[in-house]
């Protein structure tokens, strides 16, 4: 047993509330410190690796400090936090964005620069934390990341994999996946707490309770340890550190001794070896589920670890269980997490004794429910065998709160055999399957979609009948947003200088509705032409990122046309590849004269796609296909540049958004829930080439639909385009026509490798409308190409749009969720000398 202090705390106390000294030769120091004393080197011996970590550890002992005040004030008070659970957390890199959160860019950059580093060549030695997939990953961090800026008190849970999302390299056109090690040099941005360790059981058998209906003993001899890394989140301009407690797997099979002392050292920590597997990697799909067993006892062992921790948080309250809800709000980012569900309801019954309704009632006031998607495919459904023998005791609770559940629902509509059939979490098929989403929506007491559109369509569908039965109010809309701390603070300095000298201040970096000032500013010249020269060198920037990553050379005089996202086929990165190949054959067709004539583009495309994804992954080598062909033509030149950016992250998105003319979302209508990138590109001063679908649909509402090239079919019109394709034939237009001809006489590559893509819409029925929607979406482009002739008119399409986005900063996002689902109240940490 550690020894306490025999004095009391106020000796300490004043030097760890006092913060560490923010001069130059402090800041130095403590480089120098870390860089000696916490990687044994030696000023003769930095590089720019080392330079790096150092600089980075000094930065973190500042964010551990103001942690430690955040979470000791919160405790003090007896703050109710939110918990936001999610199997993803997509930061990117954390060096810069600390820098700029505690105001000391300018003296790191100067000691640095006093040993002849330069600071983004520093920035750039750190490795992204690529903890996610794409848009539900991303979002999780920016959500964390408002809270922080908040001063809101709450804390991400995710898991701490070791290795993340992929590398995705570009060989012969194809995506080949390559490792993400990220953990293979010091991570400074996360705090290893050995001391908070959780045993999480699989497997075993059910004892009943003889004196109890509802409770059981769980026994298990297999049981891992799951391990809390804790990573500080930055809060800009406030003391407010947010935390991100990541979960990493170890056995906790005692140390064989026998083994050992026998000779068989690797035996003897045998189990260690098996378990590590449960963290090691990230599944990366996006938008689908592959039912795979591992991935359950993963999400298990987050969920078990998640509530042990939260429950043992509470506990050191001394306030009753029933009060968990006034301490507590946890959040299900997309169905990842619902085994918190039972979990919760388990460790309440059987460890703590509680009856069944008493459990009832504390989870499902504790717990909210965020759906993501409504694409089948990524519907979460585990097998009823698989989760019985893994999870025996949840299999049971849930049984329980879908018979519960179904009782209420025959008093309430008596003998709707089918009624009951259509919302069992149980699904009746073989085997029977646990329908996931149901059972987050029965244990929560919100559900929300992530746009209007999407808010509104899983009450047409998914949940219509739950509407029904639970009411109206239980389902609401909580549109997504972006940090601006990122997503234009850090990613685009020049945008931002010219935003700060409009407001007066920086203050709009926590306060995005004051963009709209730039509005007064429309028709200064000297402004508009500073405003554009901002764009103007961020093209410059990607175009020299470009040409690093892909050798090839672009004009940052053309118009920028991007699309990145997940490589999917419902985000139609093949309808835009089609109208690429169309407008090259257009080109081919002119005299160099009429060439002269048009606008000059560089299409640009990066994304990951789904390992196991075959149709993506042909997509990459089509786009790849199209750009060496294209690129190679010299009678095309400039006038058209096709490029594909490898390995899409974090990093490269914050090169990539602030240089785009315009952005492409182009998803079939209603299938894209949101969307988030689309934020990011508007609020950079880019303008949308999409569908009427997620949250485009609210951008065109707030910024005015001047400033939007929106085509396609509506949302409503889907189903029975989709009907008709079923039994029909795609009529494609003309131009859908050329295009197809172009692939089917070899002029990207064996036409063959792509026949494929092309039956997918001409024999299996065009699920996501190509032939559709592509007669309007070539409209759509023409109209783009005309208004980007009009540069004075583009210019104030620009200007306008990024006036009108205050909507769209996860600021707004949070305060929401904070006032009507978690019940939350900012809490900025006061009475100390930070
Ligand atoms: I479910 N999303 C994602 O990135 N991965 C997933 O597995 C699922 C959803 C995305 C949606 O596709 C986007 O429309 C949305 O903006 C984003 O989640 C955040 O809500």
């Amino acid at each position: 047993q550690p020894k306490t202090p025999s004095k009391d705390d106020s000796e300490f106390r004043d030097y760890s509330h006092s913060e560490i000294s923010r001069d130059v030769a402090t800041i130095k120091n403590s480089v120098v410190m870390h860089l000696t004393a916490t990687f044994l080197r030696t000023p003769a011996s930095i590089d720019s690796a080392h330079a790096y970590l150092a600089s980075a550890f000094s930065v973190r002992d500042r964010l551990l400090q103001r942690w430690n005040l955040t979470n000791e004030y919160h405790d003090k008070i007896g703050a109710k936090r939110v918990y936001y659970m999610s199997l993803e957390f997509l930061i990117g890199r954390t060096f810069d964005n600390a820098l700029l959160a505690l105001g000391l860019r300018q003296e790191y950059s100067k000691v640095l620069g006093d040993v002849g580093f330069c600071l983004e060549d520093i920035i750039d030695e750190e490795r992204d934390a690529a903890l996610g997939n794409g848009g539900l990953g991303r979002l999780a961090a920016c959500y964390v990341d408002s809270m922080a800026c908040s001063n809101y008190p709450g804390w991400g849970y995710g898991l701490r994999y070791k290795y993340g999302m992929f590398q995705q390299q570009i060989l012969n056109g194809y995506q080949v996946e390559a490792p993400d090690c990220w953990l293979d040099s010091p991570n400074p941005w996360e705090f290893p707490r050995p001391d908070v360790t959780y045993p999480v059981k699989f497997y075993g058998h059910l004892v009943r309770d003889p004196h109890s209906e509802h409770r059981f003993k769980w026994e298990s001899n297999v049981v891992y340890d799951a391990m809390a890394f804790d990573v500080p989140v930055p809060g800009y301009g406030t003391t407010n550190v947010g935390n991100i407690r990541l979960w990493s797997c170890k056995t906790n099979t005692l140390f064989d001794l026998n083994k050992f002392n026998s000779g068989d050292y690797q035996g003897a920590t045998g189990g260690q070896v098996a378990a590590q597997i449960l963290t090691d990697v990230l599944y990366p799909n996006d938008n689908t589920n592959d039912g795979k067993e591992l991935r359950l006892r993963q999400e298990y062992l987050f969920c078990s670890a998640t509530m042990q921790d939260i429950l043992a948080r509470f506990r050191k309250t001394n306030r009753p269980l029933s009060e968990l809800p006034d301490l507590a709000a946890i959040q299900l980012n997309d169905t990842h997490p619902t085994l918190g569900v039972p979990e919760l309801m388990r460790i309440l019954i059987d460890d703590e004794g509680l009856s069944w309704d008493e459990a009832w009632d504390i989870t499902t006031r504790t717990f909210a429910f965020t759906n993501h998607t409504i694409l089948p495919e990524a519907m979460e459904k585990w097998p009823v065998p698989m989760l019985d023998k893994i999870l025996p005791r949840h299999m049971g609770i849930i049984y329980d709160i879908n018979l519960f559940f179904l009782q209420k629902v025959e008093k309430q509509f008596p003998g709707d055999r089918e009624l009951l059939n259509k919302i069992s979490i149980i699904e009746e098929s073989n085997p029977q399957q646990v329908r996931m989403a149901f059972l987050a929506c029965v244990g929560s007491h919100k559900v929300n979609g992530v746009a209007a559109i999407h808010s509104d369509i899983i009450k047409q569908t998914i949940f219509k009948d739950f509407v029904r039965i639970q009411g109206e109010d239980k389902f609401i809309n909580k549109t997504n947003g972006v940090s601006p701390r990122r997503w234009m603070n850090e990613c685009n300095p020049d945008m931002s200088d010219l935003i700060t000298e409009v407001v007066g201040d920086r203050s709009w970096v926590n306060d995005l509705t004051k963009v709209k000032q730039l509005e007064g500013k429309l028709e200064d010249v000297n402004f508009r032409e500073r405003w554009w020269a901002a764009k103007q060198k961020n093209k410059e920037r990607l175009a020299e990122y470009i040409l690093t990553t892909t050798g090839i050379k672009v004009s940052a005089h053309a118009l920028f046309d991007i699309q990145v996202k997940r490589i999917h086929e419902y985000k139609r990165q093949l309808m835009n590849i089609f109208s690429v190949i169309y407008r090259y054959h257009l080109l081919k067709q002119m005299s160099p004269e009429q060439r002269e004539q048009e606008v000059p583009r560089v299409v640009i495309f990066a994304g990951k796609a789904a390992s196991g994804y075959w149709v993506a992954k042909q997509v990459i080598k089509l786009i790849n296909s199209v750009a060496e062909v294209v690129n190679s033509d010299e009678e095309i030149g400039d006038v058209l540049k096709v490029v594909f950016i490898p390995d899409y992250s974090v990093t490269a998105a914050e090169v990539i958004i602030p240089a785009s003319d315009i952005s492409q979302h182009i998803s079939t209508a209603g299938t894209e829930a949101s969307g988030t990138s689309n934020m990011k590109f508007v609020l950079n001063g880019g303008i949308i080439l999409g569908t009427v679908d997620g949250a485009n649909i609210e951008i065109g509402e707030e910024i005015g639909e001047e400033q939007i090239f929106f085509f396609g079919c509506l949302a409503h019109e889907v189903e029975d385009f989709r009907h008709y394709l079923r039994f029909n034939q795609p009529k494609p237009d003309s131009a859908l026509q050329t295009a197809f001809d172009m692939i089917q006489r070899n002029t990207f590559g064996d036409a063959q490798l792509f026949q494929p893509l092309i039956d997918a819409i001409m024999r299996g029925g065009d699920v996501y409308l190509l032939s559709v929607d592509f007669p309007s979406y070539i409209e759509a482009h023409k109209a783009v190409e005309e208004a980007y002739r009009n540069h004075d008119e583009w210019v104030t399409k620009s200007i306008l749009s990024v006036a009108r986005m205050a909507k769209f900063s996860s600021d707004r996002s949070i305060q929401e969720y904070a006032e009507e689902v978690w019940n939350i109240e900012p809490q900025p940490v006061l009475n100390c000398g930070l």
